[in-house]
């Protein structure tokens, strides 16, 4: 750490109290995220809706993968667990089969969740695993220097697609929906009430749910598509943001220049989760 940074980091030790500091690990900032990134407004809204949520905090776990998302886990006042790159979800479904009391959440990047990991996504949503899933997509890998990821847009560009992008990028909220997410929604890193509300709903609710977080990126998505800085980025959530609750999210795939649509897609009654199942088959075969 160099001096400015220790200095920095003393500084906010004495700083008065935050509200969210039980929730926040304050000696581990300051954080690695870039000036203008969205992920340090969706880790807000994530601690205020554990706040207030009323969940008891010892009974939260959360796990992230690899990237800069990845990262959040690690300034989080709870159980965390930051595991290797893509297995974010098979961690989280083996917290929740072996202590079905904890509310388990992965927060992690659009790389690690559907690209390494795209296997776990899904059959994780076919399950209805009581789990839920913060997908910080910033359209692309943007630890490892702006690599083409499956949810960059067609004709954006990335480090390695010099000559703009020749792919159709996944709907995420379609796909984990078509694999049977019971409670889907999408936000920008803009929307912070609107995503503290559908983090906390999602939190209170079992089975299977998914938020995905459209989240500014200048450092490597937005300074190779004309938004260089976190405020063009914002700029650009807030004209082309439209809310649409209730939609089929296969209508609302992303393409870069037309409308984001963004709202609370799909909120399924509530079904038997995973670990539901699981039990019941324990209580079947234990011994009279
Ligand atoms: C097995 C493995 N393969 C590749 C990597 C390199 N790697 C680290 S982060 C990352 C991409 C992360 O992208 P994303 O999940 O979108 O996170 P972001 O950085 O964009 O938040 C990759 C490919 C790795 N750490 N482990
Ligand atoms: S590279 Fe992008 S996602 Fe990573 S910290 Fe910087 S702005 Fe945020
Ligand atoms: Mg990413």
């Amino acid at each position: 750490m160099t001096s400015v940074e220790t200095k920095v980091k003393d500084e906010l030790v004495e700083a008065k109290k935050h509200p969210m500091d039980d929730l926040l690990r304050r000696d581990r900032l300051p954080h690695v995220w870039c000036s203008g990134c969205g992920l340090g407004s969706i880790l807000s809204c994530f601690v205020q809706a554990v706040a207030k949520s009323g969940l008891d905090t010892k009974k939260i776990a959360v796990v992230s993968g690899i990237g800069c998302t990845g990262r959040a886990s690690g300034y989080i006042n709870l159980d965390v667990f930051h595991t290797t790159h893509g297995r974010a979800i098979p961690f989280a479904i083996g917290l929740s089969l072996a202590n079905p009391d904890l509310k388990v959440v992965v927060f992690s990047g659009d790389g690690d969740l559907f690209a390494i990991g795209g296997n776990h996504i899904i059959h994780a949503a076919r399950r209805n695993a009581d789990i839920t899933v913060i997908c910080a997509n910033n359209f692309i890998y943007g630890m490892t220097g702006g690599q083409l990821a499956p949810t960059t847009p067609t004709n954006s560009w990335s480090s390695t697609s010099p000559y703009g992008n020749v792919e159709t990028p996944f709907n995420l909220c379609h796909l984990v929906y078509s694999a049977g997410a019971s409670y889907v929604a999408r936000w920008t890193s803009l929307n912070v009430r609107r995503l503290q509300e559908s983090i906390e709903e999602a939190l209170l609710r079992p089975g299977f749910s998914f938020i995905e977080v459209i989240s500014a990126c200048p450092t490597t998505f937005g300074r190779r598509n004309e938004f260089d800085t976190g405020l063009k980025m914002l700029r650009y959530f807030n004209e082309k943001t439209v809310i649409k609750h209730n939609i089929d999210p296969k209508e609302v795939p992303i393409v870069l220049g037309q409308d984001i649509v963004v709202g609370k897609f799909i909120n399924k009654p509530i079904q038997p989760t995973l670990e539901d199942r699981v039990e019941r088959v324990h209580q079947k075969s234990s011994p009279k």
